[in-house]
């Protein structure tokens, strides 16, 4: 009896203790569903809340941009933490990998000026370097965004902003090196075959590179892809002796987005 007692006592506790088990185990499964009903909700309401966000604070994008706004990374990878771009810094803007090497080969920059600073992109990558940037818009909205889009790297303590004329700068200014990145006429420039320096804005390139040279001879001019650098060899002339010269072609994922005309202490 005991036995059996013992034995049905023990088969009663063992099967209430499974009961007990299963009904712990049932409550916890559902607890757990639950659960991760509401954790999968929650993230439900964020990513709708994440994505009204996003189309609320994503810029217009017309039809001229659209296409420079799906290279928006390469532009600047730092894209989505708020970079501030108008129609002409789209289109002008420096392809982020291409301004760290404008950066990279301006040794010897202390102080670089960039002398038509646009969004910053250039601007931000020489920062980046530990160089002192002075750079240049005549535009101010663009220099308000070129200092906005400086914050965002951490580099806007380096940099001088000026909203300004570089023609009219430049015979007040001194630096290690001067860099130019000047109007080109917009993106018709590729429908030019051979891009002559009397087409580049505001002035034509003779004036620039003579310009230029009352801030430094170590000059760097980023140019279109199609220019005719026999023109561009040429401005070394332009100094006494003639200035080293070197042009380089800038790919971005094997596109070629232009080229780069490095002079005296600059070239190689
Ligand atoms: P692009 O030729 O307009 O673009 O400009 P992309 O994507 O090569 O076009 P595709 O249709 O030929 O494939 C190429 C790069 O040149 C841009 O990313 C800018 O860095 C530069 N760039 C273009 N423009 C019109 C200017 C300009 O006026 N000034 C300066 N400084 N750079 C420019
Ligand atoms: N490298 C820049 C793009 C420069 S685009 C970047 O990476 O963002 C050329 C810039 O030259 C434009 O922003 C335009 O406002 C500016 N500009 C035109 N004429 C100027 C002048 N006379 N002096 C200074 N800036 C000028």
């Amino acid at each position: 009896m005991v036995n059996s007692h013992s034995h049905g006592g023990n088969l009663a506790s063992s099967s209430s203790s499974t009961l007990r088990h299963v009904s712990v185990f049932t409550m916890t499964t559902a607890s757990r569903r639950s659960k991760k009903r509401r954790k999968l909700r929650k993230q439900e309401v964020n990513i709708r809340a994440k994505f009204r966000a996003t189309k609320e604070s994503r810029p217009i994008i017309s039809p001229k941009i659209k296409k420079y706004w799906l290279q928006r990374y390469s532009l600047f990878s730092r894209y989505d933490e708020g970079i501030k771009m108008d129609e002409e810094g789209w289109f002008s803007v420096t392809p982020e990998e291409i301004a760290v090497r404008h950066a990279q080969r301006s040794v010897g920059g202390g102080v670089v000026v960039d002398c038509f600073a646009g969004m910053g992109g250039n601007s931000i990558q020489f920062a980046s370097l530990g160089y002192h940037v002075i750079a240049i818009d005549i535009d101010p909205r663009k220099v308000e965004m070129a200092s906005n889009n400086a914050k965002i790297y951490g580099v806007d303590n380096y940099i001088d902003f000026i909203v300004g004329d570089f023609l009219q700068l430049a015979p007040f200014l001194k630096g290690n090196v001067a860099f130019l990145s000047p109007p080109w006429g917009g993106p018709s420039y590729k429908n030019i075959n051979n891009f002559t320096l009397d087409l580049l804005k505001p002035v034509n390139g003779y004036t620039l590179f003579q310009v230029a040279q009352t801030i430094t001879p170590n000059i760097i001019m980023f140019l279109p892809r199609n220019v005719d650098v026999c023109e561009v060899e040429q401005l070394s002339w332009l100094s006494s002796p003639p200035l080293n010269v070197e042009i380089e072609e800038n790919y971005v994922h094997g596109f070629l987005k232009g080229k780069t005309a490095y002079f005296g202490n600059v070239a190689y």
